[in-house]
């Protein structure tokens, strides 16, 4: 939305089709065959002069190539754009692998979406490293043309509403108040997108709750920064802002950087979930992780969570643990680690709600590692090799995954742990309220939509969710 709100204020002529949202869930082979039809009858007619496609995640990859493959059936002069997380990091094996993409744009792609449609409307060709990060092929290779730099975030208006074309179907709106980390942690890509931590000018941030006020009745919301609460000056005006707006609201934060002195007023202002990226309690996994390149900051690390969680129990926010569970390296000393410090905490929570169904309760999140192509960890694989590490090799659309994390801890224990720590976590009625407030959309308006595009498999499995969440039961 971005992009399209940046293109409009310089007079281009954009449209967004928000895929899942404007057709429909595919959630079965010919739901998505559907869904390509009804996009193709859908832009038939339409003047085009380039169509790009959004890659946030590997899944929606997938899909993507799917969709640019049936354009090129129709009509292989419309010029196809890649751009986003997921094909920022993996560029050069798209464009090898799949003619329909002519090219990908890394990381930002205000300024560059500007270029290649300017360029495309006069005529020129889009394949010159006049077009700042831009890769495309050229004969045998791939070519990348130098990177610009971060456009200054004052310099996009507030993002433009009107362009999703079924507002009324969106159940939670998000927030973005900052790009980019001023960490470099090893498994993440954060650094590859954008390399510079940049906040966006507080009257945007204002404007942008306004007119989401005014356009959706929904009062859920998602702030997506990377590391919400990194400057508590500029924290305190965003609750400001939000003060009045009446929203309930996850974000997304650190163990080292936030402030537990700032937690209540993030909650009186609507912060009711905290998705903590824990990862792990180990220092050496920690150290390995470069979640710090100090010992010295270990302790400040586990304090600040400790404190964190204790002030959520105390402040009814729901604290979300993002757990990495077999690190490349690990052993069950670190595991168990994890465990422990969770065990304190669980004890924790029992003292503050005797009663198992009070309180906000606990998420405990534990995934088992991705190696992300271009992450630093990605690049020091042959090291951990030689210390036992095996892995099940990806592809473009599909994240390798660690298997055995080192010689001294298998897969098969990595996933008992997994299975225990998820039987851990506490989850009240409260926690379930609060989690379906999180979810990006209203399954059952969506299946109500177009049932043809479901299996039975997984419409009795939705409605047994939905009728979970109605009756508040647990989920364990
Ligand atoms: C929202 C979000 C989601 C949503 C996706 C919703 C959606 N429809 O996009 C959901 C909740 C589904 C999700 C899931 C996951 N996510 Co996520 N998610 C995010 C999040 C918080 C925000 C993305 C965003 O909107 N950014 C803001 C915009 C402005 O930035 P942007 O997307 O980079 O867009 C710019 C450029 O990329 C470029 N661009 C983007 N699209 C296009 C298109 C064209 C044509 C052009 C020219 C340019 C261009 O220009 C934009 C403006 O400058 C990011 C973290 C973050 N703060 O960015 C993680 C993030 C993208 N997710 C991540 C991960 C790991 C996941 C999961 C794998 C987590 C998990 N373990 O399950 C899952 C994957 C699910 C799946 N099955 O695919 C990672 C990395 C992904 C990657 N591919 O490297 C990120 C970076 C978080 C992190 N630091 O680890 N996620
Ligand atoms: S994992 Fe989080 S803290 Fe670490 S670099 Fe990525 S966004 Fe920053």
């Amino acid at each position: 939305m971005t992009l399209a709100t940046y293109l409009d204020a310089k007079g281009v002529d954009v449209r967004i089709i928000d895929m899942e949202l404007d057709y429909g869930l595919p959630l079965n082979e010919n739901g998505e065959k559907k869904l390509i039809n009804h996009f193709i009858d859908d832009i038939f007619f339409e003047k085009i002069d380039w169509i790009g496609f959004s890659t946030t995640t590997h899944d929606h990859c997938q899909t993507s190539v799917n969709l640019a493959l049936a354009v090129k059936e129709i009509n292989p002069e419309i010029p196809i754009i890649f751009g986003g997380y997921q094909a920022t990091i993996t560029t050069e094996d798209l464009l090898k692998k799949y003619n329909c993409i002519d090219a990908v744009v890394v990381s930002e792609g205000e300024r560059t979406s500007f270029n290649i449609h300017q360029r495309i409307v006069n005529g020129q060709s889009i394949f010159t490293s006049k077009i700042k990060n831009l890769a495309f092929r050229n004969n045998d290779s791939i070519m990348f043309s130098a990177r610009g730099s971060l456009i200054d975030l004052a310099k996009i208006p507030p993002l433009k509403f009107e362009f999703l074309e079924n507002m009324d179907k969106y159940p939670i709106m998000s927030l973005l108040s900052s790009r980019g980390c001023p960490f470099n942690c090893a498994y993440c890509t954060e650094q590859i997108m954008r390399n510079r931590y940049r906040v966006e000018p507080m009257k945007k941030i204002a404007r942008q709750v306004k007119v989401m006020q005014e356009l959706n009745s929904v009062r859920n919301m998602g702030i997506n920064d990377p590391l919400f609460g990194i400057n508590s000056k500029r924290t305190k005006q965003i609750c400001q802002i939000l003060k009045d707006a009446n929203y309930s609201f996850a974000y997304e934060t650190r163990a080292d950087v936030f402030k537990p002195s700032m937690l209540p007023e993030i909650q009186k202002t609507g912060g009711e979930v905290m998705l903590l990226g824990l990862e792990s309690t180990s220092k050496d996994t920690l150290l390995r992780m470069n979640k710090f390149v100090d010992e010295s900051c270990y302790h400040q690390y586990i304090q600040n969570a400790t404190k964190l969680i204790d002030m959520c129990f105390q402040h009814d926010v729901t604290p979300m643990l993002s757990l990495m569970l077999g690190y490349p390296g690990d052993t069950l000393i670190d595991l168990q680690s994890t465990v422990d410090f969770l065990n304190k905490s669980i004890a924790l929570y029992s003292r503050y709600y005797p009663d198992e169904d009070a309180g906000p309760g606990l998420m405990i999140c534990p995934h088992i590692v991705f190696i992300s192509p271009q992450s630093r960890l990605s690049y020091q694989l042959n090291d951990y090799k030689k210390k036992g590490l095996s892995y099940e090799e990806g592809d473009l659309f599909r994240p390798t995954m660690v298997k055995n994390p080192s010689s001294k801890l298998k897969h098969t224990a990595v996933l008992n742990y997994k299975k225990k720590l998820l039987m851990l976590s506490k989850i009240t009625p409260k926690t379930m309220d609060r989690l379906m407030r999180l979810v990006w959309c209203d399954f059952k308006k969506l299946i109500e939509h177009d049932p043809t595009l479901v299996t039975n498999d997984i419409l009795s499995t939705l409605s047994a969710y939905q009728i979970l969440v109605k009756s508040n039961r647990k989920l364990h």
